[in-house]
């Protein structure tokens, strides 16, 4: 079946409408990452850098680390950024620009987020790395899609019960990540977590400034869930779509979170830049080994 031109949307030079890159732009390896300030430092340890293309907030370049081809991309902030996104790094792969149709043969990308997050955790410290095992998905994205079989059904319920969760609510969702990206980017130094994502930061993460919210005990009830020794570690607002798409579309996804703020304590991170330049040159030796 022909996708009409209102569906898949191709700018003049064949470019991919939001991202405004061509598929032979795109690695099979991508880093995402919200900022598009952070795209530089991360292609800065490029060997050799093939393409920088920028449109709206989606900052992409291309090039090599060490011998690895990587793409490295901003998608701004929020899963509705990761929806068009992660459709649009998935058509560059699997759809034939040429003739408007689906390739017969789909391919996969590897992709890890290098994020910011706040801990839910007392002993998940500012400045340490989390790595997430699931997501946990409040901001109701995947529902747009035919996406219950990709979901955790068990661990979203009990969350619900337990933190009785309002039913004017989105209904949340959990998704597991890539199992063989964990297990090679785990090490003692990373948490491994359930990754709570939300679709905003100040009242969907529980923060007041002027505003008041329904529940304020929302991220204590949320601190408080376990699940088979499963707590939820972090808040942020990328990680439950990423892996939602990725699963469904057939490509591999991993979070990694760098610590900059912990909830539950009050504190931020004196030095923001340097644990996300850690947690940078840690994934890319991940990745390249
Ligand atoms: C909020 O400040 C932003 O930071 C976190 C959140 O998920 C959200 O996008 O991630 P990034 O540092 O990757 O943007």
């Amino acid at each position: 079946m022909t996708i009409l031109a209102s569906e898949l949307i191709l700018n003049p030079d064949g470019s991919i409408y939001h991202l405004g890159i061509k598929p032979e732009d795109l690695a099979d390896t991508v880093i995402v990452v919200g900022d598009p300030g952070r795209v530089p430092t991360i292609s800065r340890h490029f060997n050799k850098i093939e393409i920088k293309k920028n449109k709206r907030e989606f900052c992409t370049h291309t090039g090599f680390y060490k011998s690895k081809r990587i793409t490295v991309m901003s998608t701004g902030m929020g899963t509705d950024n990761i929806d068009i996104a992660f459709t649009e790094l998935d058509a560059l792969k699997n759809i034939n620009f040429s003739t408007r149709r689906i390739k017969e043969e789909q391919s996969s990308l590897e992709i890890i987020r290098i994020g910011t997050t706040g801990s839910l955790q007392k002993n998940i410290p500012v400045d340490s790395f989390v790595a997430s095992e699931y997501g946990l998905g409040l901001d109701g994205l995947m529902h747009f899609y035919n996406s219950e079989h990709i979901f955790e059904k068990e661990i979203a319920d009990e969350f619900v019960r337990q933190t009785g969760w309002s039913t004017k609510k989105a209904y949340p969702y959990v998704v597991k990540g890539d199992g063989s990206l964990l297990e090679k980017f785990m090490s003692p130094e990373v948490n491994k977590g359930l990754t709570a994502t939300n679709c905003g930061f100040y009242g969907p993460q529980g923060r007041v400034l002027r505003l008041g919210i329904p529940d304020p005990d929302m991220n204590d009830k949320i601190a408080a869930f376990s699940f088979q020794n499963k707590v939820v570690t972090n808040f942020e607002m990328e990680t439950s779509a990423i892996y939602g798409m990725s699963k469904l579309l057939g490509h591999r996804a991993l979070s990694m979170n760098a610590v900059i703020a912990n909830r539950a304590t009050g504190n931020f991170s004196s030095d923001p830049k340097k644990v996300v330049a850690n947690l940078v040159n840690y994934c890319l030796e991940k990745l390249a080994s």
